[in-house]
């Protein structure tokens, strides 16, 4: 097994330049807005983990309360020897339940991060001694070529958190089809899809009372300041999680409390009193809507699974 392997490093100037290209594109746009994948710094990392402690943030509790009870069906519906492979690792704290369950052959876990990459393939590989592990440093949302050693192993995705969520339904359906691709001929994929709810559950779940997801949605501001050389003030901004029902998706912003003009790159922007950069969505679904994407994205669903109180789904499905 090739455990703690040297990682394909990812081009750091390329994501340096990609930045400053998405935040001076967004603010740009008549809606100021930056990807939500930008939030992911080191300081960013370890705020989700704490956001996923939070009394409010149910998502990480209700999915793991189905990964703990549902072993046996996993088991039955998935079977062993599969290459389980993960998109956007993270910092993998489900992973094991899953791993335990299903008796797979290998574990390619992928993330763009190559720090929480290499700690979590570590975790991992001391977790369950007998497991291969392939850590893969890449940008799941292209195809990505899985290492040699699992080509012949049938896939199992494993995409948890409700992370498709964040995409707008083009994109999300985008990724389904790419993610086909690299998981190839007989693949699986086991999804976690947050369901709608009463709007106040879910804006609570976005605003936070100890202001940890604040905390979040402002250090992406601070990662534009340093990297890209700007002076937004953050005394002017504040954080805001709006519910919008016609999409079915919890919106967060960083609304202007006054009037401001600051530079980003030495290009020159301002802002109203009001206006705001839009920094997230956080896209909900229902039984019909989470299927209909799957099957826009190529994937056909064959089992769904969700919490005692309904609030999260993890939806198993075929290619
Ligand atoms: C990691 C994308 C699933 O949308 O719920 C948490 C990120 N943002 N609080 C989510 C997030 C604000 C989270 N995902």
């Amino acid at each position: 097994p090739r455990k703690g392997i040297a990682l394909v490093n990812l081009d750091e100037d390329g994501v340096d330049r990609a930045f400053r290209a998405d935040v001076l594109q967004g603010l740009t746009e008549p809606q100021k807005a930056v990807p939500a994948r930008w939030f992911y710094d080191d300081a960013g990392s370890r705020l989700f983990e704490e956001i996923t402690q939070l009394p409010e943030y149910y998502l990480t509790r209700a999915e793991t309360e189905i990964l703990t009870g549902r072993s046996k069906a996993f088991a039955e519906l998935i079977g062993p020897g599969r290459a389980v492979v993960e998109f956007g690792s993270g910092s993998s704290v489900k992973t094991p339940l899953l791993l335990s369950a299903i008796a797979p052959a290998a574990y390619v876990p992928l993330d763009i991060s190559g720090d929480f990459l290499r700690a979590s393939a570590a975790d991992l590989a001391a977790k369950f001694p007998g497991l291969p592990v392939y850590p893969v440093e890449a940008d799941f949302m292209r195809r990505v070529e899985l290492p040699g050693e699992v080509a012949e192993l049938p896939k199992l995705g494993f995409f948890p958190g409700s992370t498709i969520g964040n995409m707008v339904a083009r994109t999300a359906v985008d990724l389904l089809r790419t993610m086909r691709e690299t998981l190839g001929e007989g693949a699986k994929l086991l999804i976690g899809v947050d369901q709608i709810k009463d709007p106040e559950v879910l804006v609570a779940a976005y605003d936070d009372a100890a202001g940890v997801t604040a905390a979040f949605n402002f250090n992406l501001v601070r990662r534009i300041n340093r990297e890209l050389d700007g002076d937004i003030p953050l005394d002017a901004l504040r954080h805001e999680a709006r519910w919008n029902d016609d999409i079915a998706r919890i919106e967060m912003h960083l609304v202007a409390t006054r009037d401001i003009a600051f530079t980003v790159s030495g290009r020159h922007f301002a802002m109203r009193a009001g206006e705001s950069i839009h920094t997230e969505n956080s896209h909900k679904f229902d039984r019909r809507t989470g299927n209909m994407l799957l099957l826009a994205g190529g994937w056909t669903p064959i089992r769904c699974w969700t919490d005692s109180e309904g609030r999260f789904a993890l939806v198993l499905a075929d290619a």
